[in-house]
C-alpha cells in the first residue's frame, strides 16, 4: 500500500472541507469586476461545485479564465445591445448551465429549478439557491436576489458574497438542482 498517496488524499479532502469565510469571494478584486457584480451563480457552479464534487478548489486565474471561456462559447450571455458594457437586461445571464459546467470540467448535469418545498432530495444531488430580499429605504421599495450553495437541508454553507445581506435576511425561493 502507497501510504504517500493516502496521505496526501486525506490532506486534500481536509482542505477542501473550507469554512464558509475562508472560500473565495466574487467581489475578491483578483476576479474579473463583473464577476464581483453580476458572478454569483457563476461562483456557486464553477467555483463551489467543483470544491464539493471535485474537491479541487480553483485558483483566480483559472475562474477568471473560465468567465471567459463562458462569455466566448455561449454559455454566458455578453453585451446583448451592443454599448459596449455588460450591465444591461439579459446581460450575463447563464444561458446555458449544462455547456458552463462542460466548460468547467464538472460531470454534472441541471436538472432544474423547484420551489423549496418541491425538491425531490436523492443522494448525489447538490444544491444552488436563490434569495430574495425586500425592503424600504428612505420610502423607497428596494429589492436584491442573490445565489447562494446549499447543504442537503437546503442551508446556504456557501455565500460568494461572504455574509450577504440577501441571504442573511432574504427568503430562498428557488433551487436549483445539479446531479
Ligand atoms: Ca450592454
Ligand atoms: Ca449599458
Amino acid at each position: 500500500m502507497d501510504k504517500n498517496r493516502i496521505t496526501s488524499k486525506n490532506i486534500r479532502h481536509r482542505r477542501s472541507i473550507k469554512r464558509k469565510n475562508e472560500m473565495k469571494r466574487q467581489d475578491d478584486l483578483q476576479l474579473i469586476g463583473y464577476i464581483g457584480k453580476y458572478g454569483c451563480f457563476f461562483m456557486c457552479m464553477v467555483y463551489w461545485l467543483t470544491l464539493v464534487t471535485r474537491k479541487v478548489e480553483l485558483g483566480f486565474n483559472n475562474l477568471n479564465n473560465l468567465w471567459m471561456s463562458a462569455l466566448t462559447q455561449g454559455a454566458i450571455s455578453g453585451d446583448v445591445n451592443g454599448d459596449g458594457d455588460m450591465d444591461d437586461a439579459n446581460e450575463l445571464l447563464i444561458r446555458d448551465k449544462d455547456l458552463l459546467l462542460k466548460i468547467a470540467g464538472l460531470n454534472l448535469k441541471y436538472l432544474g429549478s423547484f420551489a423549496p418545498d418541491k425538491v425531490e432530495k436523492k443522494p448525489g444531488q447538490f444544491y444552488i439557491g436563490e434569495f430574495y430580499n425586500e425592503w424600504t429605504e428612505k420610502g423607497k421599495k428596494k429589492s436584491f436576489m442573490h445565489f447562494g450553495g446549499l447543504n442537503d437541508a437546503l442551508v446556504c454553507v456557501y455565500d460568494p458574497l461572504g455574509e450577504s445581506n440577501t441571504i442573511k435576511n432574504g427568503k430562498l425561493i428557488t433551487v436549483r438542482v445539479f446531479a
